[in-house]
């Protein structure tokens, strides 16, 4: 019996000593150790051994197992090192290679033309004013005096989503909402970016989806002639101090008298060219003075009060200002086209 022990205590010691992961170790471990182990096995065969030779070999199995132990403790704390080792090696970090660049991102072209018009307007002392691209045909239309079925309404094709909800055709019902909130009290100096819809078929210079930026000043003793000053300053800071501006009679709902304003052709000077199409200037925004009906719809006294309002498309801005030959550049996010706006490469 004392040989068999020591002869299994040999056999384990070198099972122990070869294990190659933790697995194979505890598989040692139970069955060496375990209930069905050999050891125990032995043991059982205590009962034919004499009263004096039983607890020398008791002691004997109990050495044999607590060497067994040990070795497997020693052996599983060596393993679970070379485990750390390993993975610390896999996973070591060369200081001193170069790093990946990251790529930057930068703002859209229209993004920085609409804040560029944001900001200018915010020095004349404007803030800007925001409503809900769904909108009530209430605020985009008929608060703008173009009730249900006046034929100016097709001037802008609509998406309709219930009878009375469309997406937005204009930003001016911004306009309408801002007027109603002041209850016809004290003055407004607002600016109104932000997108629009219409259903026109896409094409060089027209987009399902574009954007816009409202203005619109009520006080008392507001002119025309303030309207033709501000664009002014508008048009020569946004293209330069030798741009010119004309304003030419247009119709507008919503102003009275309305106009549309046009710019100097820069290419041409003003002598006529392909790009002007001859005229030697270019459309660039709808303006008025805000029809009385629309600011006594908005609570506002019209014998009091009077005020601007005009609307411009920051894309045709962009075109313009950029010499974008197409529209569509701006929303098919062609890599190649956005780069050339990059503020950092
Ligand atoms: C309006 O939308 C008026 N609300 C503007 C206005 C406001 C006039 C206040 C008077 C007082 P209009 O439909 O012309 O007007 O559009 C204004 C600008 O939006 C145009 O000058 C053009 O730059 C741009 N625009 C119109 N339709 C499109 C389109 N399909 N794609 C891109 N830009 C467009």
């Amino acid at each position: 019996m004392q040989e068999r022990l020591k002869e299994l205590q040999a056999e384990a010691l070198e099972k122990v000593t070869q294990a190659a992961d933790l697995k194979e170790l505890n598989d040692i471990r139970v069955s060496y150790l375990g209930k069905k182990g050999p050891i125990t096995e032995v043991l059982k065969g205590m009962g034919k051994l004499s009263p004096e030779e039983r607890p020398k070999m008791g002691a004997l199995a109990n050495e044999v197992r607590d060497m067994i132990t040990g070795a497997i403790e020693e052996k599983q704390i060596a393993l679970e090192k070379a485990a750390v080792e390993q993975k610390l090696a896999a996973e070591k970090i060369d200081v001193t290679l170069p790093g990946r660049p990251v790529r930057e991102g930068n703002h859209h072209p229209l993004t920085r033309i609409i804040e560029e018009i944001e900001d200018l307007f915010i020095g004349m002392g404007y803030t800007v004013a925001e409503g809900p691209e769904v909108e009530k045909d209430y605020y985009n239309f008929e608060a703008l005096n173009l009730p249900k079925g006046h034929p100016a309404r097709d001037m802008q094709d609509s998406f309709y989503i219930t009878e009375e909800i469309l997406l937005r055709t204009h930003t001016s019902p911004v306009q309408a909402r801002t007027m109603e909130q002041k209850q016809g009290k004290g003055p407004i100096k607002i600016i109104c970016p932000g997108k629009v819809y219409r259903r026109d078929n896409d094409d060089a210079t027209h987009s399902h989806q574009f954007t816009q930026i409202e203005g619109l000043v009520i006080d008392e003793n507001i002119r025309l002639s303030d309207l033709k000053g501000t664009l002014d300053v508008f048009a020569k800071k946004m293209f330069g101090a030798d741009r010119e501006i004309r304003l030419r009679p247009s119709f507008f709902p919503f102003t009275e008298p309305s106009v549309e304003m046009d710019i100097s052709c820069k290419m041409c000077g003003g002598h006529g060219c392909s790009t002007c199409k001859g005229t030697g200037w270019i459309e660039i925004l709808g303006a008025g003075m805000v029809h009385p009906n629309v600011l006594e719809m908005a609570g506002y006294d019209s014998k009091k009060y009077t005020g601007f309002a005009f609307g411009m498309g920051p894309e045709r801005i962009a075109m313009l200002k950029y010499g974008v030959d197409d529209i569509r550049h701006f929303y098919t996010n062609d890599i190649r086209f956005l780069k050339q706006f990059s503020v950092t490469e």
